[in-house]
């Protein structure tokens, strides 16, 4: 047997044609609609934004082929990796060179870094051709650097000058498109004609809004955890004898696990912002999981299976506000850092605290304690895939259950195992939906491009219809920005989408939980990906999508 380089799928996969919307597959006119306004504090987002506020929404359609002059464009990979990131760049490519055959395409190294320390590689057929329907970021890699000042952009624009580069497509989360906003609204005060499109990547699904109807990546992330899910969930009701406690990614919306239990119908899903909204203590949340595995135990079912969204301890009110006090306290903290031991670190903190907080934090285990005062993410954000909430959960759940046998009102077993699914699904080849999402997000900005936008982000909406019918245009990115506070600072920032308790998806969730948690169960085993076979198998949205699209 010949040693193999590509598994079969691999193989299969690169030959894959990605679907497009009917407007992207010919010649292409722009319409442009009303002016728009942000989200929220319109007034402080306008200030800050002069050149780049109020544009208005575009829509394409089908028109005369025309002569486009040559153009250099640079492509970022920002952020924590989504499947479909090598399509973005591949339609991006197709769409650029479908535009005049003479136009360039730069991959910039390892993030936004890349830009300022002007490491590159021109990405030429050849490389793309390896990645195309690929997943992963390797492409060019990513980075999580936050671009914020001036001497960065200012060598970013040195390196675009050099290159020929007029444009920039920046392809991130929430954060990564604010510093997409920042950047093109810098570049066109300074009348560089350098032009930033943005394209929403992020698994966590929570770059979301009436524009931009889902973010990249969700789809195909969501699909793998719910088969890891599901499979865990036949072996549960194999064995009957352990109780799974399954955290997933999510930095701060619980949209993934409430799309995996959509697709899976577990025992038992917390939702981050149910949990904030009823103000809900942490105890709270233990007394909800002990009493449905009390009464599961009742019928002799001590096994079951419980999804966490991984920002779920941001979103209880008491953790929320020393979390907060926590990232003022430790924003550029000299003399928090200087500090050698945990134990001196932890006296530090307790020192600073309010009252309340205080209390809160010596309430924590030592190890949860300390996670929370980890290094901030460049953006401010605390790394919750580093705070093991899952495991805070079956510590506190097993107590109370001890408690409860003693009082002779629970007669159970209970063994709990933990998972945390994350960076399984974040790589994974991407499905039918997300390869021919990405490709049409790459080709739509290549046409915002050549139309000399700046300051957009690429949209392609009516994503439950057919691919042909999707509908590609651009939406300013300051049409999604509020002010929030960050290093203890007032910044224009993209409105994060969290999971809406009045929106279809959680209401139907809402319907059923009950039933998903009693003694009949009603596991559902999803199975994985498919690529190939009928379209009912291969092409559905999300269960989120398809519930937010139902009329
Ligand atoms: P993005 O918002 O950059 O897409 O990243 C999201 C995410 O996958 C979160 O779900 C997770 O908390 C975080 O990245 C993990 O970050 P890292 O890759 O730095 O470990």
């Amino acid at each position: 047997m010949k040693p193999m380089t590509k598994s079969p799928l691999q193989v299969a996969r690169a030959t894959y044609q990605p679907k497009l919307p009917a407007a992207l597959k010919g010649n292409v006119v722009l319409k442009e609609g009303a002016a728009t306004e942000s989200v929220a504090d319109q007034a402080d987002i306008k200030a800050l934004f002069p050149n780049t506020y109020g544009m208005p929404l575009i829509s394409f359609e089908a028109g005369e082929a025309q002569a486009n002059p040559v153009v250099g464009v640079g492509v970022i990979l920002s952020g924590g990796q989504a499947p479909g990131g090598h399509n973005v760049i591949s339609g991006l490519f197709d769409g650029l060179k479908a535009l005049n055959p003479n136009n360039k395409l730069y991959g910039f190294l390892g993030g936004p870094s890349g830009l300022v320390d002007h490491s590159y590689i021109e990405l030429t057929e050849s490389i793309v051709k390896e990645y195309r329907n690929t997943g992963g970021f390797d492409i060019i890699g990513s980075g999580r650097t936050k671009l914020e000042e001036d001497a960065q952009y200012d060598k970013g624009e040195e390196i675009c000058k050099k290159l020929g580069i007029n444009a920039i497509v920046v392809i991130g989360g929430d954060d990564s498109n604010t510093n997409a906003c920042v950047l093109a609204e810098y570049y066109k005060q300074k009348n560089t004609g350098i032009q930033v499109i943005g394209c929403p990547k992020t698994i966590d699904g929570d770059l979301k809004n009436e524009m931009i109807e889902t973010s990249f990546g969700f789809d195909t992330a969501c699909k793998v955890y719910s088969e890891l899910i599901g499979n865990i969930q036949r072996d549960a009701n194999s064995a009957k004898k352990y109780w799974h406690f399954i955290r997933l990614m999510g930095r701060s919306a619980s949209h993934i696990t409430l799309e995996c239990a959509l697709q899976s119908q577990p025992n038992i899903c917390i939702v981050s912002e149910e949990v904030e909204a009823k103000n809900m203590t942490l105890k709270d949340v233990v007394e909800e999981i002990t009493s449905v595995i009390v009464n599961r135990a009742s019928f002799g079912l001590n096994f079951g299976t419980i999804l966490i969204p991984e920002g779920l301890i941001e979103f209880i009110p008491a953790m929320k506000k020393l979390i907060s006090e926590l990232n003022d306290l430790l924003a550029h903290n000299d003399d928090f850092n200087a500090l050698e031991t945990d134990d001196e670190k932890r006296q530090y903190v307790k020192g600073m605290l309010s009252v309340d907080s205080r209390d809160v934090y010596n309430s924590l285990p030592k190890g949860i304690a300390k996670q929370l005062t980890l290094d901030r993410d460049p953006h401010g954000n605390v790394q919750v895939s580093l705070i093991e909430t899952e495991k805070l959960l079956i510590e506190m759940v097993a107590k109370r259950l001890a408690q409860l046998k003693a009082e002779g009102k629970y007669k159970g077993k209970f063994s709990a195992i933990n998972h945390f699914f994350g960076y399984e699904g974040r790589c994974a080849i991407p499905s039918n939906f997300d390869a021919d999402y990405t490709y049409s997000l790459g080709y739509t900005a290549s046409v915002l491009i050549s139309a000399g936008k700046t300051g957009y982000m690429s949209s392609v909406r009516n994503l439950t219809a057919p691919a042909a019918e999707w509908i590609a245009g651009g939406v300013p990115i300051t049409m999604m920005m509020n002010m929030e506070r960050r290093h203890g600072k007032m910044k224009p920032v993209i409105q994060k989408a969290l999971v809406l308790l009045d929106g279809a998806p959680f209401q139907y969730f809402a319907k059923h939980r009950v039933d998903w948690a009693d003694e009949k169960q009603s596991y559902v085993y999803p199975g994985p990906v498919q690529y190939y076979g009928p379209s009912e198998v291969c092409d559905q949205p999300t269960r989120t999508l398809l519930l937010e699209h139902e009329k």
